[in-house]
């Protein structure tokens, strides 16, 4: 294959789909998410807790996405890691407004950051800080801060302040996902294609 043929797959990123791991502790508002991110007609009138995981699909201006919407209650969560191999950007979503369980969730973000399949990845992370409407709600700085987000060095984050009721925040974190899955992948492209030659 020439690399001409080659660089056309890069375009061909426009019509692949991506796939997306949706991540965070039961009640953080996931589903709800992730149901706001589809068209309007395919939207559920009712969100109901998560058993093991569902899939779902919704599109950005330039990518088609496959999310797998993951439970976060406790006994499903080592499902997490038989996905984290599909997975092309991860995105994390935290109660703003539970102060209590943010430790919990420091734990599972620790524990994905430190698993194999993630830990050498520059996989895209957007975080959520979710149910900003509530009164209790930290700020998306003190989210930040309370799950160290700082110390990823690795890999590209962004965090976001949502209501995942009225869908506020949501097309802000959508927007810095598809551009850092792009940014990435034709970085890879690059790498494979265009460093042979100099080598
Ligand atoms: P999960 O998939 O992470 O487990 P869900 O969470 O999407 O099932 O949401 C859990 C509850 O939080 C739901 O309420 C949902 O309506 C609510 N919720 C989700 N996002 C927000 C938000 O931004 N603001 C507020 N105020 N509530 C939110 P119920 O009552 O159905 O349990
Ligand atoms: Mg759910």
């Amino acid at each position: 294959m020439g690399l001409l043929d080659r660089l056309s797959g890069l375009l061909r990123l426009k019509k692949k789909e991506v796939n997306v791991l949706c991540l965070g502790l039961d009640n953080s508002g996931k589903t709800t998410i992730i149901n706001k991110l589809k068209p309007s007609n395919a939207q559920s009138q009712d969100i109901v807790p998560t058993i093991g995981f569902s899939i779902a699909k919704f599109k950005s201006s330039s990518l088609s996405f496959t999310v797998f919407d993951m439970s976060g209650q406790g006994r499903y969560r080592n499902l997490w890691e038989h996905y984290y191999k599909e997975g092309q950007a991860i995105i994390f979503v935290i109660d703003s407004s539970d102060k209590l369980r943010m430790v919990v969730a420091k734990e599972e973000l620790d524990t994905l950051l430190n698993h194999p399949d993630i830990k050498h990845r520059r996989i895209p992370i957007l975080f959520f800080a979710n149910k900003m409407d509530l009164r209790d709600a930290v700020t998306s700085v003190k989210v930040s801060q309370l799950l160290c987000l700082e110390n990823i060095k690795d890999k590209p984050w962004h965090i976001c302040a949502s209501d995942a009721i009225k869908g506020e925040g949501l097309q802000e974190g959508v927007d810095w996902l598809q551009v850092f899955v792009r940014r990435i992948h034709y970085w890879r492209c690059f790498c494979a294609l265009v460093l042979p030659y100099f080598m």
